[in-house]
């Protein structure tokens, strides 16, 4: 099987997990892309989304999606969404796509996190993945000192602004043995909106895609 359809295997599986008349929370990247466009087949099911970023709005909006704001969603029954890497304890590295403030702000409002991997993105230790942080432009140069003391080698993912205006620095050669320790500690860092560490608020569920189909950890 391919990565793709992989990614597509676990985005029909993820339909399962989202109830009736909901507000759903969607993430970003090409899985959660499979996931929307899975979506799209039920959207007479579900009152609306919660998206993570703009593109996600787009892509749930042209499937004819009611994209709704946190604001006025209250709490989400459940959040879907992909990883970069994800260890058996459900931690993940998220933010390659550059999307994690939002991920993990609408991972925070919902009940149930649903991560969608291919069996790739399964590793013992998160840290080969580079973490992505990001951070208020006059803070870059500060936070990247900051990291190099915490044994990283960030750098400024160039051309790249997020949604919310900011830099993302890309911290190269960790081994993340603490995840949960040390995405306290970046996050700790004035100037550091958020890290793409998410272990304090790990996966509920894993729809892993696998050559021997979809398996499901918890
Ligand atoms: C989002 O999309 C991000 O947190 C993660 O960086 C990325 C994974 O992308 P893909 O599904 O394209 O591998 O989930």
């Amino acid at each position: 099987m391919t990565q793709d359809e992989l990614k597509l295997a676990v985005a029909k599986a993820a339909i399962a997990y989202v109830p009736n008349d909901c507000i759903v929370g969607v993430g970003t990247g090409s899985t959660a892309n499979f996931f929307i466009d899975e979506l799209g087949k039920i959207k007479h099911k579900i009152r609306g989304a919660v998206a993570s970023s703009e593109a996600s709005a787009k892509r749930l909006q042209g499937h004819g999606i009611e994209v709704i704001s946190l604001n006025d969603a209250g709490e989400l029954p459940v959040y879907v969404d992909g990883a970069d890497e994800i260890t058996r304890n459900m931690h993940m590295t998220k933010g390659g796509g550059g999307a994690l403030t939002r991920e993990k702000i609408v991972a925070a409002a919902s009940k149930k996190f649903i991560c969608l991997c291919d069996a790739s993105k399964l590793v013992d230790v998160l840290g080969k993945f580079p973490l992505p942080v990001e951070v208020i432009p006059m803070a870059r140069s500060y936070v990247a000192r900051e990291l190099v003391r915490l044994g990283g080698q960030p750098q400024l993912r160039t051309g790249f602004t997020t949604d919310n205006g900011n830099l993302i620095l890309d911290v190269h050669g960790l081994s993340i043995l603490n995840p949960v320790e040390l995405e306290t500690a970046i996050n700790h860092l004035p100037g550091v909106v958020t890290n793409g560490l998410f272990a304090r608020r790990p996966a509920d569920v894993l729809l892993l895609g696998t050559a021997e189909g979809v398996q499901t950890l918890t």
